[in-house]
């Protein structure tokens, strides 16, 4: 069975829970929790020489990088298809992924750890709204990025952008972004794997320990 190396309040190990769950797969779930620093364990380090989760294995094969995972479920398990094929939506799909790991998830540590006046927080949020608007623009009227298709585009950009907002963020200037981020959330399988906000502040006071030292 495919196994699956995650934390639950990990937002990057969440891209690819999700994705499992919508495409119905059946998988064993091995918790690795980077509060006990379980990643460096010399067995997790031998499946992911960087120790970072998530991690699959699947008939033997061992696959890193979020991004690599969702591109092999989607090949391997095409059933519930998360990806479209038409050139144009597949483009916007890839451009909202890549910008989502180029340019906002670099933004989200000043919004865990600079206090209100604090200029490099206003540089993030500069970047952020940056992003937002580009989103946007991407997005217009639809309800996905992929149309009436929920794709792995809504996958990463969405956890992106619910960790901001949970995290003080306003989307109300961006109305598309902020229907759309509800519309994700009221998602079975996204409230299934959504944690509860006493967990999330836990997760943030780690963060903000970690990145202080
Ligand atoms: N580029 C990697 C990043 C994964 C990542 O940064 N994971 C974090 C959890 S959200 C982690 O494992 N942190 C612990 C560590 O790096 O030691 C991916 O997309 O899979």
């Amino acid at each position: 069975m495919l196994k699956f190396y995650y934390h639950p309040l990990s937002p990057i190990s969440r891209r690819v829970w999700i994705a499992l769950l919508e495409k119905k797969l059946t998988f064993e779930s091995i918790i690795v929790d980077p509060q006990d620093r379980e990643q460096f364990q010399p067995e997790f380090l031998q499946l992911n020489p960087f120790h970072h989760i998530p991690v699959i294995v699947d008939d033997g094969l061992r696959i890193i990088e979020s991004l690599a995972i969702l591109d092999y479920l989607e090949t391997k398990y095409p059933e519930v298809s998360l990806l479209p094929s038409n050139p144009e939506t597949l483009a916007k799909v890839r451009m909202v992924q890549m910008v989502t790991c180029g340019e906002l998830v670099s933004q989200v540590p000043p919004l865990i750890i600079e206090s209100e006046d604090s200029a490099k927080l206003a540089k993030a949020k500069r970047n952020i709204k940056r992003v937002m608007s580009f989103f946007s623009e991407l997005l217009g009227d639809d309800i996905y990025f992929g149309g009436e298709q929920f794709t792995v585009g809504d996958i990463v950009a969405g956890n992106a952008v619910i960790s901001i907002s949970k995290l003080g963020f306003d989307l109300s200037s961006f109305s598309n972004i902020d229907a759309w981020n509800q519309r994700l959330q009221a998602r079975e399988v996204w409230q299934k794997t959504q944690p509860s906000q006493e967990k999330l502040d836990g997760w943030a006071e780690f963060i903000r320990q970690w990145l202080k030292k």
